[in-house]
C-alpha cells in the first residue's frame, strides 16, 4: 500500500517536471505579444499604475510592492527580516520590532498578505502578513507603509492559515499548520496522535488604531491546518480553515498523511465563540509571547512579553464547530464573495470541492452528521456538497475571483489557471503558466468586491523565462487580462523572495493618502535633536550619546573627539527636512549593524563600538543634494585610558 502511495507522488513529481519542459518548448508561441498587449501593459513615462499589488515576501520575510499592470516594484516594506537599507531591525529604535518569546528573530517566511476591510470591500487602511516561522502575524500602516506591530502567537507551530480578516477587520486570524503540545512538552513524538493540538488564534484589530489582542485560541485536535479564508455576506462570522493530516501520522507525512481519502474544511461559527468568551467562557493559560509596538510619534517601538491567553475548548461550545468532509489533502481554502461557496482545493486530486453555505446550514439544522472527531460533528459529504468542477487539471492550490460570476483555479502540477463558472461548475477558460503556479491574485479577490481586470500569477519555477542568473532565479510572476471571456497573458515580471499570496488594491484608495515626511514639530522622540543648537554630546559612564541633526548637506555635530575605545557610542540623529523624498543616510566605519536611512522629520539611533583608536569617517549615504559628498564628519577615537575632553564641532 505504502508503495503504491509512493509511486503515485513520484509520478507526480514527474509529471510536473514534464509539464514544465513542453511548456518551455511552447514558449516562442506567447514570446510575441500581439501589440494590444503591449499597450495594455505599458505605463508611460510619468504615468501612474492603476493598481498596487502587495506581494509577500516568503522567505524574504517582507513585503514587496509592485504597480499593475506595469510590473514596476516601488518598495519592499522590512516586516519580519532586518533591512540593512533602511536600517529596520537594526537601529535601536527598532530591534524591539524583532523580540519573541524566542529572543531576538531577525528574519521569518511571510505567505498570505490581507488588507482590512469594512463591510467585506477594501478600505486600505492596514494590510496584515503571517511570519510562518516563529508565529507572527504584522500590521502595517498603508499611509506610512511601515510595519507598525507585530504580535506572537503562542502555542502554535508553522503560521500558514494565517493572517486572513473578517468582512469588518474584526479580527485578524490565524491557524497553526503544525499541531504541538499545548503547553509544550517533553515528550515522546510518536505520541502524537490525540494529544497535540491545533491552535486556531482569533486576534482582534482595535477600529480606531488597529491595535492587535489576541482574543482566543480555539484548541482544535491535532490535525494540520492550512489555510483558511474568512465568510462574507451571508457567512459573515464563520470562518473556514482546510485541513489536511487528519490521520495525525508524525513521521513520513508524504505517504502517511494522504491515506484518508476526505480531510476536513473546519467550519468555525467564531461570533458564537466571541459571544462564549464575552460571557466568561473559556480557560486562561499561561502563555508566553512578545507583543511589539511602533509609534510615529517617538519613532520609536516598544516589546511588551504577554503572559496569559484565553483557550477555549470547541465542544463546550455547542453549534460552534463543524468539519465539512473534503478530498483530498486540501490546500486552499476560498470563499466566493457572496459568501455562500467555499472550495476546497485538494492538491492530491483531480476535480474542485464546493460546499455550499445554505447547505452547511441547513444539514446543521437537520443535525444529519456522520460521525464526529474528537466530540466534533461531521457533516455529510453529499449534504453540504454544491458541486464539483471537473477541469481535468492536476494539483488544484488556490481560486480567486472576478466578481462577475467566475472563480479562477490555480494548478500547480498542469501549470495552469482554469477559469470556471460558480453555479454551472463548468470550465470556461485554461491559460498555461510558466511554471507551477501557487497563489494567484485579483485585485480585491478575498473580499466581497474584486476588481476584475487582472489576475496575477504567481510561479514557483521560473527555468527559461529570464535571462539566467547563475543556479539561483527569482520567481515569476505573469499577469492575465481577465476582462473577456477568454484569459489573455499580457506580461511576465520577476518578483523578490518567493510571493505565496498577494493583495491588490486600486491605486486611487491608497495614493492621495499616502504620507509625504513626518513633521519635526510632531516628533516626540526622547532623544530627538529639534533644533540645531540642541546638537550636544554626552557621556555616561562608558556610554556616549551624540544627539546628532541633518539637513542638506551637514551634519551637527560633524567632528568629534574625546571618544575611547571601549566605549558605546549611541548616534541619535534626527533629519530635519520637511520636504517629501529627501531622507539622508548615516553610516560609521567598522560598525557592526547597517547604515541607517532616516525619513525627514524622524529620529533614528545607531550604535557604534569603536575598537581601535584613530580617526574615523561616517557620512551621509543617501544622494541628497549636489554637496552630498561633502556630507561628512569624523570622530576621533583616543585609547580608553587617555582623558581627552568630549568636543565636538557645531559646524561654524
Ligand atoms: S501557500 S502556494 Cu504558503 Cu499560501 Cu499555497
Ligand atoms: Cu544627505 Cu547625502
Amino acid at each position: 500500500m505504502k508503495k503504491i502511495n509512493y509511486s503515485i507522488l513520484a509520478l507526480l513529481g514527474l509529471v510536473m517536471v514534464f509539464t514544465s519542459c513542453n511548456d518551455s518548448g511552447k514558449k516562442s508561441s506567447n514570446g510575441a505579444l500581439a501589440s494590444n498587449n503591449a499597450e495594455k501593459v505599458y505605463v508611460a513615462p510619468g504615468e501612474q499604475d492603476e493598481f498596487y499589488a502587495f506581494m509577500s515576501g516568503g522567505y524574504s520575510g517582507n513585503l514587496t510592492v509592485y504597480g499593475l499592470p506595469s510590473g514596476r516594484m516601488f518598495k519592499e516594506i522590512p516586516v519580519f527580516s532586518q533591512f540593512p537599507t533602511s536600517g529596520y531591525g537594526y537601529s535601536e529604535e527598532t530591534k524591539p520590532m524583532l523580540n519573541t518569546s524566542f529572543g531576538f528573530v531577525p528574519w521569518d517566511d511571510s505567505h498570505h498578505p490581507d488588507i482590512s476591510q469594512t463591510n467585506g470591500e477594501l478600505d486600505g487602511r492596514w494590510i496584515f502578513i503571517n511570519g510562518n516561522n516563529t508565529p507572527r502575524i504584522a500590521r502595517i500602516s498603508l499611509s506610512t507603509f511601515e510595519t507598525e506591530e507585530i504580535i506572537e502567537l503562542p502555542n502554535s507551530a508553522g503560521n500558514h492559515s494565517s493572517s486572513f480578516i473578517t468582512e469588518n477587520t474584526e479580527y485578524v486570524v490565524a491557524g497553526t499548520r503544525f499541531s504541538v503540545p499545548v503547553p509544550q512538552r517533553d515528550m515522546p513524538i510518536n505520541e502524537y496522535k490525540g494529544n497535540f493540538k491545533g491552535a486556531l488564534s482569533f486576534v482582534s484589530v482595535d477600529p480606531e488604531d488597529g491595535r492587535l489582542d489576541l482574543k482566543f485560541q480555539i484548541m482544535m485536535p491535532g490535525f494540520n491546518y492550512d489555510l483558511s479564508h474568512p465568510g462574507r455576506g451571508k457567512s459573515h462570522g464563520w470562518f473556514f480553515f482546510t485541513t489536511y493530516n487528519t490521520e495525525e501520522a508524525n513521521s513520513l507525512l508524504e505517504v502517511n498523511a494522504s491515506q484518508n481519502d476526505k480531510d476536513f474544511i473546519a467550519a468555525i461559527n467564531w461570533k458564537k465563540i466571541e459571544e462564549y468568551v464575552n460571557n466568561g467562557g473559556g480557560t486562561k493559560m499561561p502563555a508566553n509571547y512578545a507583543h511589539n509596538v511602533y509609534s510615529d510619534e517617538t519613532h520609536t517601538a516598544t516589546s511588551t512579553m504577554e503572559k496569559e491567553v484565553l483557550t477555549v475548548d470547541p465542544t463546550k461550545v455547542p453549534g460552534a464547530v463543524y468539519f465539512l468532509p473534503t478530498p483530498k489533502s486540501p490546500h486552499g481554502c476560498d470563499v466566493d464573495p457572496t459568501g455562500n461557496y467555499i472550495i476546497g482545493n485538494g492538491k492530491l486530486s483531480a476535480d474542485l470541492t464546493v460546499h455550499s453555505f445554505d447547505k452547511m446550514l441547513a444539514a446543521i439544522d437537520g443535525k444529519k452528521f456522520d460521525g464526529e472527531a474528537y466530540g466534533i460533528p461531521i457533516l455529510k459529504f453529499d449534504d453540504v456538497l454544491a458541486g464539483t468542477v471537473k477541469s481535468g487539471g492536476l494539483g488544484p492550490l488556490h481560486t480567486e475571483f472576478d466578481g462577475k460570476g467566475n472563480a479562477y483555479t490555480t494548478f500547480f502540477i498542469s501549470s495552469e489557471v482554469v477559469k470556471w463558472k460558480l453555479g454551472t461548475w463548468e470550465v470556461i477558460d485554461r491559460k498555461p503558466t510558466y511554471y507551477s503556479v501557487g497563489h494567484l491574485m485579483i485585485p480585491g479577490g478575498n473580499s466581497a468586491k474584486p476588481f476584475g481586470k487582472y489576475v496575477v500569477a504567481m510561479n514557483k519555477i521560473t527555468k527559461d523565462r529570464y535571462l539566467p542568473t547563475g543556479p539561483e532565479l527569482e520567481h515569476s510572476a505573469q499577469l492575465y487580462d481577465i476582462t473577456g471571456d477568454k484569459m489573455e497573458l499580457i506580461y511576465d515580471f520577476p518578483t523578490h523572495g518567493e510571493p505565496h499570496y498577494a493583495a491588490g488594491i486600486p491605486a486611487e484608495i491608497l495614493a492621495p493618502k499616502s504620507q509625504k515626511i513626518y513633521k519635526l514639530a510632531e516628533n516626540k522622540h526622547p532623544m530627538a535633536t529639534l533644533g540645531v543648537n540642541d546638537a550636544r554630546v554626552e557621556r555616561k559612564g562608558n556610554e556616549v550619546h551624540v544627539y546628532m541633526a541633518m539637513i542638506r548637506s551637514h551634519f551637527t555635530p560633524d567632528n568629534i573627539e574625546g571618544i575611547k575605545v571601549g566605549d558605546k557610542v549611541y548616534f541619535h540623529i534626527t533629519n530635519h527636512e520637511q520636504d517629501f523624498d529627501v531622507p539622508h543616510g548615516f553610516a560609521m566605519i567598522g560598525a557592526n549593524n547597517s547604515e541607517l536611512l532616516i525619513m525627514p522629520g524622524q529620529t533614528k539611533s545607531l550604535v557604534w563600538e569603536p575598537k581601535e583608536v584613530g580617526v574615523w569617517p561616517f557620512y551621509c549615504t543617501d544622494f541628497c543634494s549636489a554637496l552630498h559628498q561633502e556630507m561628512q564628519g569624523y570622530v576621533r577615537v583616543s585609547p580608553a585610558n587617555s582623558n581627552i575632553d568630549l568636543s565636538w564641532s557645531l559646524g561654524e
